[in-house]
């Protein structure tokens, strides 16, 4: 058999056996490369015989187009099973159910923060915050407290010095002074935040969430303040209409002072607001006592206004049912899995002035 021939034969059976492919690289090297056994057999074409030269060169181009065609196809071929290969190796099964992680909640008093925060947003007041950690002059005095006021006490107040100087603050109405100490009116804040004070029971706990709001301008009166409030609680109940009344009551730093309840009924046991002859108080408001501009150089007799005060973990249990206070802050996350809110959603379920 002649030299060609053998060559043929060898690299057929070589191209029809399992290739990878640096294999079949090699064999286009072996073949065609500068030292290939089909290149050295077109340098010998030169010294061939006159007669045998036409027929060897003719015999030689078929060989190489078709082991170069031979080699081409099996490299497709090699090709489409190595995609193949990873496209089952990387197959994901798009119909198995998703892995289970925990995924972090937002907890129900921050859901009510970013509510009440976008609704004053909303209509005008600014967000503004202080420290957790008061004098007591910004805490009690500014407010025009008395010295002998009870809030003052040990058993109200957790003081952080015997002097008697430093405390957790009880309110965060110090926000309203310290921003009223560096502005100059007109004022229209909420400034929510923690709150702390010596009790705990359902109801209570020695860490809660207070907002309270300030609107001080020139000509600003109580039908402000009720309009306001009024807006609020529909805003934030997410009700077309509410009662609403406001009671007489007593805050050192406010004269006139009330206590709003609004109306609300138990149907199949859970709380209707807005509606019924049941009452529930919700804050504490009243016109910023004059002591109290004056104690931060506002002068009353160009300025007045009203504040308000909310509990806001209270107004949390309210919208959302949840009835102990103290579950708030166990941090026990089957607990707040349940109650929490989840971040992807909605950043809050305030309808908004669009609605
Ligand atoms: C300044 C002047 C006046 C804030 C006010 C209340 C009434 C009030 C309580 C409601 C529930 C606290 O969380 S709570 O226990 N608050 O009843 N707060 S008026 O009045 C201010 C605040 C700041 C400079």
């Amino acid at each position: 058999m002649s030299e060609l021939k053998k060559i043929k034969e060898k690299f057929l059976l070589k191209i029809q056996s399992k290739l990878n492919p640096s294999e079949i690289n090699q064999i286009k090297t072996d073949l065609f490369g500068k030292e290939g056994l089909i290149t050295s057999q077109f340098k010998k074409i030169g010294s061939i015989a006159e007669s045998e030269r036409k027929k060897f060169a003719s015999d030689l181009n078929l060989i190489k187009d078709e082991l170069s065609d031979l080699i081409d196809l099996k490299s497709k071929e090699v090709e489409i099973e190595q995609i193949n290969i990873k496209l089952r190796k990387e197959k994901i099964d798009v119909t198995l159910p998703e892995r289970n992680f925990l995924r972090g909640k937002i907890h129900p008093v921050s859901q009510t923060i970013d509510e009440i925060s976008a609704i004053f947003s909303e209509i005008g007041f600014n967000v503004e915050e202080g420290p957790d950690v008061e004098n007591e002059y910004n805490n009690f005095t500014a407010l025009n407290t008395p010295d002998n006021h009870p809030a003052r006490d040990m058993h109200d107040t957790f003081y952080l010095d015997v002097n008697k100087e430093k405390l957790l603050r009880t309110h965060t109405s110090p926000v309203q002074i310290r921003t009223m100490m560096n502005g100059k009116a007109p004022f229209k804040i909420i400034a929510p935040g923690r709150t702390y004070r010596s009790d705990s029971d359902q109801t209570h706990s020695p860490m809660f969430h207070q907002v309270e709001g300030l609107h001080i301008d020139k000509n600003i009166n109580m039908g402000h303040l009720k309009g306001c409030l009024n807006y609020f609680i529909k805003e934030f109940f997410e009700v077309d209409k509410i009662k609403m009344r406001f009671r007489p009551s007593h805050f050192p730093f406010t004269e006139p002072s009330a206590e709003v309840d609004i109306g609300y009924e138990i149907k199949d046991g859970k709380i209707i607001i807005g509606e019924g002859d049941k009452w529930l108080e919700i804050l504490g408001c009243g016109m910023v006592h004059p002591n109290v501009l004056k104690n931060v150089k506002v002068d009353p007799k160009k300025y007045q206004g009203y504040a308000f005060g909310i509990g806001i973990d209270r107004l949390a249990m309210l919208k959302y049912g949840i009835n102990d206070l103290r579950s708030f802050f166990e941090c026990d996350y089957r607990w707040l899995n349940h109650y929490g809110f989840d971040p992807i959603d909605v950043p809050t379920n305030y309808r908004g002035l669009s609605r």
